[in-house]
């Protein structure tokens, strides 16, 4: 059997096995298009089932989070954890809180994980959860009684060594606050090595609320210096107005871009002149409005109901708000509008078929999980502190973050290099994110 039948069985198998979850399919689907070139030269990697079981994730819990809402009506929701990985360490990885959330996208999202995971060179495996609540409109008590109740279920199946959650969409330092709250209630211990993303006082890091954003900007920054470009006088496009975005404008704009436009659900906002992330931070993390209310306040700002962002003339683009936000259409906008770099902020924005307009129009192109890997990485740093009771300055945590970007980008283009690929950063990072892992597997039998 050659190759691509070899693989062919494997993903056809997969589907079979995990009907109706799309976006697992196509996480995995682009893993192992990536990996037949592995295969092909070193074929001991499909020995003692490995790719089989690295596609079944190792545990995933499903659970009842019943709570009662501000009228005194019961709401029943349904949490998840996705244990997919913990040969390099303790499950790690966010909690999301989307009223989109079922079990297929909290599989690929903890799938992606594994790899990131493994880029980051710290020892820590992959996993992923959250619950189909939608904190939209609830109320600060609401929101506490949800997490507590989510976390009475989820206390029993984490901790510093076994498994350790942090934030994703929905789920920021405020509910991280409540979860660990209850969390330490439940256990009677204050084990803060339990959660990251935590408060500066008890327990968190300095540089893990920026480190997404900033961490997605450095490895652009590295990408584009490999092509003898540079951020500074660049136009960027950033989807979303969350975390994720907020922190990479600030970033790309310390370094001399502008960023001309971001975004949430109910629309985009073009800012030809530039972002004022202060107002911005006013708006979506403290008084949680809408991307709307920006444009209504600053004057050179103006907000759209229709039509697309990514239509934007630009040089370079970030999505940061959700997967499969960027299509081959939108792709091919980009392309004819000028982009000529793209780092995925979020997790798998991009399409398959915005990927494949990528590569066939030269635009480089940073997947998520190379891209992205700087939050987890800071969140593995705030381990470290929890674990040796200490708390490094923000400076320190900066330099080591960019330390590891700089070095997840080095080892994603090696590797594309090293199979042939050269400039193609998905084969590089589905690649060099694998090996470690399967390399770990293999030398720790079948498990
Ligand atoms: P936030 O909840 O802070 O912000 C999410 C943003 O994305 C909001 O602007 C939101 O708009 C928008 N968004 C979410 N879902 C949709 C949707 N279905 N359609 C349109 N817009 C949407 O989340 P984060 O910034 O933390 O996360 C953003 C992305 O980055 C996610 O893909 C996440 O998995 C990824 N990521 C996050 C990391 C982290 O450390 N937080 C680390 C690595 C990746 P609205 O408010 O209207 O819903
Ligand atoms: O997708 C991600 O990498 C995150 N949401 C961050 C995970 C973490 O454990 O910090």
């Amino acid at each position: 059997m050659n190759v691509d039948e070899q693989v062919s069985n494997y993903y056809n198998l997969l589907l079979k096995r995990n009907a109706g979850e799309p976006e697992f399919h196509q996480a995995v689907s682009e893993v192992l298009d990536s990996l037949k070139v592995v295969l092909a030269k070193d074929p001991h990697y499909a020995d003692y089932g490995l790719i089989q079981r690295l596609c079944e994730p190792e545990r995933q819990l499903i659970f009842r989070v019943p709570w009662v809402d501000d009228k005194g009506t019961v709401q029943v929701n349904r949490g998840f954890r996705v244990q997919f990985n913990s040969a390099l360490g303790p499950y790690k990885g966010g909690l999301r809180f989307h009223p989109s959330v079922n079990l297929g996208i909290i599989k690929f999202l903890g799938f992606e994980q594994i790899f990131k995971n493994s880029l980051t060179g710290l020892p820590i495996g992959g996993a992923k959860g959250g619950s189909d609540f939608d904190p939209k409109g609830r109320s600060e008590a609401e929101i506490m009684r949800f997490c507590q109740s989510f976390m009475t279920e989820l206390f029993r199946h984490i901790g510093e060594y076994r498994d350790v959650p942090a934030g994703d969409i929905g789920v920021g330092g405020r509910e991280i606050g409540f979860l660990f709250g209850q969390y330490r209630r439940l256990v009677n211990q204050h084990e803060s090595g339990v959660l990251t993303g935590k408060g500066l006082t008890w327990g968190g890091s300095l540089v893990r609320t920026e480190a997404t954003g900033y961490g997605a900007v450095y490895l652009t920054n590295e990408m584009m210096a490999a092509h003898n470009d540079s951020l500074d006088g660049k136009r960027v496009i950033v989807s979303g107005s969350g975390n994720v975005a907020i922190y990479a404008t600030a970033k790309a704009q310390e370094l001399g871009a502008t960023v001309i436009g971001f975004s949430d659900s109910s629309g985009w906002v073009h800012t030809p002149n530039g972002v004022d992330v202060a107002k911005l931070r006013e708006i979506k993390d403290q008084r949680r409005e809408r991307v709307s209310v920006y444009a209504d306040e600053i004057k050179d700002a103006t907000f759209h109901s229709t039509g697309s962002l990514w239509s934007l003339t630009a040089d370079v683009a970030l999505p940061c708000a959700t997967q499969n936000e960027l299509n081959g259409e939108h792709a091919n906008m980009l392309a004819d509008n000028g982009v000529r770099f793209v780092a995925e902020g979020a997790n798998m924005p991009s399409t398959a078929d915005a990927i494949e307009v990528f590569r066939e129009r030269g635009i480089y192109f940073a997947p998520g999980k190379a891209a992205n890997a700087g939050g987890v990485a800071t969140s593995a740093l705030e381990m470290q502190q929890n674990a040796s009771r200490d708390s490094w300055s923000f400076d320190y945590t900066d330099s080591r973050l960019q330390t590891i970007m700089s070095n997840i980008f080095k080892s994603i283009d090696r590797t594309a290099r090293e199979y042939g690929h050269e400039g193609n950063y998905v084969v590089g990072a589905n690649i060099a994110g694998f090996r470690k892992v399967a390399d770990a597997m293999l030398a720790q039998g079948v498990i």
